[in-house]
């Protein structure tokens, strides 16, 4: 891992012009990951892009720097070097994947345990809790200067990616690197605000619609909700602010796992999988043709409604409960 890491700091040693992306649909670490790296490479006097087919989602607009995002990849612009942030699977670069790959060489920087290869060099460590943890030794290993909005980016990343050090993947080197970058100025309290009591009251209508319908069965062990597209409308919200939604379902004490589903507006219904411990919801995500790890996982489906999704997801649930995983 040190080895791919020092290749890939020797290599953007190389090169002056760099394009930067990340995944669809960004979320904090992706955001934050971005926009710090394109801080810290301009430090080192490069000319740095930052693009992202969409522009910051609103909960996200408090990091500095996130007006600076391309949303369109200029025809005539050439680049020495691309670097993806935060990407696991090639297709979530998003519609400009093509021309994106065509930039050489193409740098993938990636923490995703189900990460795809792909790109001319890779640093992928999966397991690690963030993608900006990553972001952070890179820039300490190319003598970098972190100033404070890219220490606070970096913060960002690391604090949304393992819901405010909660998750597995958090680590000792974790709180290392969470220290050094309050050391630089970052005030933790102001990022937890922004990240965790962050909801615009239509968010917060859209939220108790959805737990309105939360249905808990299987002997308080599978707890599944949904939302519906006239949710979405008469609450003024979009799909963007159901994110996390399904951690509510997961905070009872009894549920082993939980369900999200959520009514697209192509006619698609997207499911999203948690659970606790060894229970396994990649295997059943998988079987609808999706995927994620063990306990988080995802897929979706056209032409079905909510009603008829939902039963299935509980069937299939049910019945991992009473036999395992097999
Ligand atoms: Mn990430």
């Amino acid at each position: 891992m040190k080895r791919a890491l020092e290749a890939m700091a020797k290599e953007i040693g190389r090169h002056r012009k760099l394009l930067l992306a990340t995944h669809i649909n960004p979320d904090g670490d992706a955001l934050g990951s971005l926009l710090a790296l394109g801080a810290v490479l301009e430090s080192l006097g490069k000319e740095v892009f930052c693009y992202s087919e969409e522009p910051a989602p609103s909960m996200y607009a408090f990091l500095p720097g996130h007006q600076r995002l391309m949303t369109t990849l200029p025809e005539t612009l050439a680049f020495d070097a691309a670097i993806a942030l935060d990407c696991g699977d090639r297709f979530r670069l998003g519609r400009e994947m093509e021309r994106l790959l065509t930039i050489q060489p193409f740098m993938v920087i990636d923490h995703h345990v189900e990460h795809k290869e792909f790109g001319d060099l890779e640093w992928v460590e999966p397991g690690r809790a963030a993608t900006g943890e990553m972001v952070y030794e890179l820039a300490k290993l190319l003598g970098a200067e972190i100033s404070p909005q890219a220490a606070f980016c970096l913060y960002t990343a690391i604090v949304s990616d393992t819901g405010g050090f909660r998750y597995a993947a958090t680590t000792a080197e974790t709180f290392a690197v969470a220290r050094d970058l309050v050391l630089l100025g970052v005030d933790p309290a102001a990022v937890a605000g922004w990240l965790f009591n962050n909801y615009s009251c239509s968010r917060m209508r859209l939220l108790q619609a959805v737990l309105a319908n939360l249905e808990i069965c299987a002997g308080e062990r599978i707890a599944i909700m949904s939302a519906t597209m006239r949710m979405l409308a008469d609450t003024g919200t979009t799909a963007a602010d159901t994110e996390g939604f399904i951690n509510y379902a997961l905070a009872l004490q009894s549920v082993q796992v939980a369900a999200f589903i959520r009514e697209g507006d192509n006619g698609r219904i997207s499911v999203s999988l948690r659970s606790k411990g060894e229970w396994d919801v990649a295997a059943i995500a998988t079987r609808f043709g999706g995927g994620g790890h063990r306990n988080a996982a995802g897929f979706r489906l056209p032409d079905r409604t909510i009603a008829e999704v939902r039963q299935s997801v509980i069937d299939h649930l049910m019945h991992m409960l009473a036999h395992g995983n097999e």
